[in-house]
C-alpha cells in the first residue's frame, strides 16, 4: 500500500525523510515572468528581479490538475494547506480530492487546512509522518493529527507588508501600520488564519522579547520549533540562543524560506512554528 504526505509549497519543503512526499508549487509572477514555487527555483535570483521590477506582482495557488497530478498512485492520502482564509490552495485541493475520489473511490484522502503556513505547516507534517511510521490506521491518523493541530501556533516576523497589502491578505488595520521604517511587525496567524499584528517592535531585540512574551502566554513550554527565515539567519540564531536560554534543550530547525514564503514574508521575514503545551 502507497501512503503519501502531499503539501503546497508554502510548507518550504521539497522532501521529506522516510515517508512519501510531494511538494505542489503555488506560483509567483509578474506582468513579464511567472516563477513556480518548486525545486528548480532559484530563490535568490527571484528576490532581487522582484526588488527592482516596477510593476505589480502576483501569486496564484495551485490549479485542480496539479493537486490531482500529485495524488496519483498513493491509496492513502495526507493532503496539507496553507490557510483558506488568505488563498484558495485548500479549495483546490478539495474539489481535486473530489474529483479524484470519483474516478478512484477506494483511495482515501483527508486534506487538512492549517489556518497558516510555512513552519506550523512542517510540524504537522512531521506529525502526520510519525503516526505513518507507527503503522496507525488511516483513520488515527487524521483525528491524532488535528488533536496535534490545536497545540501548534505560527508566529512571524516581518520587516515590509508590501507584498502582502499589494495582494490584498491583510486587512486596512493591520495594513495602516505597514511601511513604517525599522519597525517589525510581529503577527500570528489567529484561530481564523488571517493576519494578526501582537506587537509592533524596533529592532531585533524586541521581536525576541515580545515573541518570548507570546510563547509563554500561549503554554509554549519548550516544545519543537521550527524557523524559516528570508535572508535573516542572524535573527533565527538570535531566537534559536533565547529560547535555549529560557527553556534549556530545545528542538530547533532553521531553514530558508522557499518561493512564496520568501515572496510574502519578504527580505528579512521569519516565521515561527512551535508546539505549545507540554
Ligand atoms: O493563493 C495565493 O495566491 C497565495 C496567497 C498567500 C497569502 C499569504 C501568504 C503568507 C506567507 C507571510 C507571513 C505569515 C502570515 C500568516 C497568516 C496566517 C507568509
Amino acid at each position: 500500500m502507497k501512503i503519501k504526505i502531499v503539501a503546497d509549497s508554502s510548507c518550504d519543503l521539497l522532501t521529506m525523510p522516510r515517508v512519501g512526499f510531494a511538494s505542489v508549487p503555488l506560483t509567483i509572477s509578474t506582468d513579464e515572468k511567472t516563477y513556480l514555487d518548486d525545486e528548480m527555483l532559484d530563490i535568490e535570483e527571484m528576490v532581487s528581479d522582484l526588488s527592482t521590477y516596477k510593476g505589480r506582482s502576483y501569486t496564484a495557488c495551485p490549479s485542480i490538475e496539479r493537486w490531482m497530478d500529485s495524488f496519483a498512485d498513493a491509496d492513502e492520502i495526507y493532503v496539507v494547506t496553507m490557510t483558506s482564509a488568505l488563498s484558495g490552495t485548500y479549495n483546490a485541493a478539495m474539489v481535486a480530492r473530489e474529483q479524484y475520489l470519483e474516478q478512484h473511490p477506494e483511495t482515501k484522502i483527508e486534506v487538512f487546512d492549517t489556518l497558516s503556513t510555512g513552519p506550523e505547516m512542517h510540524l504537522l507534517i512531521d506529525q502526520i509522518a510519525s503516526l505513518i511510521a507507527a503503522g496507525e490506521a488511516f483513520e488515527t491518523i487524521c483525528e491524532k493529527a488535528k488533536e496535534y493541530q490545536k497545540r501548534t501556533r505560527l508566529f512571524f516576523s516581518l520587516e515590509s507588508l508590501h507584498n502582502l497589502v499589494q495582494n490584498g491578505r491583510v486587512s486596512k488595520v493591520v495594513a495602516s501600520v505597514a511601511g513604517m521604517l525599522g519597525i517589525r511587525i510581529l503577527g500570528t496567524a489567529s484561530e481564523h488564519g488571517t493576519l494578526e499584528t501582537v506587537a509592533k517592535c524596533r529592532g531585533n531585540h524586541k521581536v525576541v522579547s515580545s515573541l518570548l512574551a507570546q510563547l509563554e502566554h500561549c503554554g509554549y513550554a519548550g516544545g519543537k520549533v521550527y524557523l524559516a527565515h528570508s535572508q535573516n539567519q542572524e535573527l533565527a540564531e538570535e531566537i534559536k540562543a533565547a529560547l535555549e536560554k529560557k527553556y534549556g534543550e530545545v528542538t530547533i530547525g532553521i531553514y530558508e524560506t522557499r518561493g512564496l514564503c520568501s515572496y510574502y514574508a519578504e527580505k528579512g521575514g521569519i516565521l515561527i512554528g512551535v508546539e505549545c503545551g507540554r
